[in-house]
């Protein structure tokens, strides 16, 4: 729980996204849905989200699941469709009036070019002036277009990999919402939720790759109840988060999981 504990020490800095969840908002000011996740999971992610996950042909059997999750080279805004996954990117914020972001929650995710290497499209965020929890992308991993939302099972896996490059320097989180974090779990309740397992990472403008490893996650301690460990095994989103008032615009690629 290393966040845990520089939290107390550190959070006069902007970078930290925990302190920064909890100070300055008054209980009564307290929005118990900032990132929209119950309305903004159906309309900018998976669910009849423009430009979301196709539907599947009907009988024709998806294709074994690899590690890659998505290299968003099919140009369009669903992750990588196999066996036991199925999701769409979206985007998420504080709701901080005057905030801007591209794209938007709730609008078509259409992946950047150029991508990483010779790729031909990555996945891009920009944004600033959230000022409250921040904001990010992210993507779901079992989250068919009009279906419920449902955990994944990424227990076979020991972490997560990607390439990224930003337009400066920017720190942000990799975090994992789960069944104890997310309140579409069931476990937390209103603003005990969102205190998702993750790790920080520092992006610089180059692009480079980025490993984290599901057993040195922490959350930064406030989620009620406390979740006792990341849940790989009801695992719903992966979410590249930005600490509040932070300015962002980076790109993400070539996302897989470690076997
Ligand atoms: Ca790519
Ligand atoms: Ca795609």
């Amino acid at each position: 729980m290393r966040l845990q504990v520089l939290a107390a020490g550190v959070c006069a800095s902007t970078l930290m996204s925990g302190c920064g969840l909890v100070l300055g908002i008054s209980s009564g000011e307290y929005d118990p849905d900032p990132f929209d996740l119950d309305a903004g999971a159906g309309g900018a992610g998976g669910a009849g989200g423009a430009g979301g996950a196709g539907e599947p042909d009907a009988g024709a059997e998806p294709p074994a699941c690899t590690a890659l999750l998505d290299d968003l080279e099919d140009g369009d805004g669903a992750i990588l469709r196999c066996k036991d996954r199925i999701g769409s990117w979206y985007t998420y914020n504080d709701g901080t009036r005057g905030g801007t972001q591209t794209p938007l929650p709730g609008r078509p995710f259409v992946p950047a070019s150029p991508g990483y290497g010779p790729s031909e499209h990555a996945a891009h965020v920009a944004g600033s002036g959230f000022v409250s929890r921040g904001a990010g992308m992210g993507f779901d991993l079992n989250f068919a277009p009009g279906g419920a939302k449902l955990t994944y099972d990424a227990s076979g896996y020991a972490g997560l990999t990607f390439w990224a490059k930003a337009a400066a320097p920017t720190h942000i989180y990799v975090n994992f919402p789960d069944r104890n974090t997310d309140r579409e779990g069931g476990v937390c309740e209103g603003s005990g939720c969102g205190d998702h397992f993750g790790e920080g990472i520092d992006i610089t403008t180059e692009w480079a790759q980025y490993t984290v490893m599901f057993d040195i996650l922490s959350t930064d301690g406030w989620g009620v109840p406390a979740p006792p460990a990341f849940d790989a095994a009801h695992a719903y989103s992966v979410e590249f988060h930005t600490a509040k008032s932070t300015v962002f615009d980076f790109l993400v690629d070539d996302i897989a999981f470690v076997p």
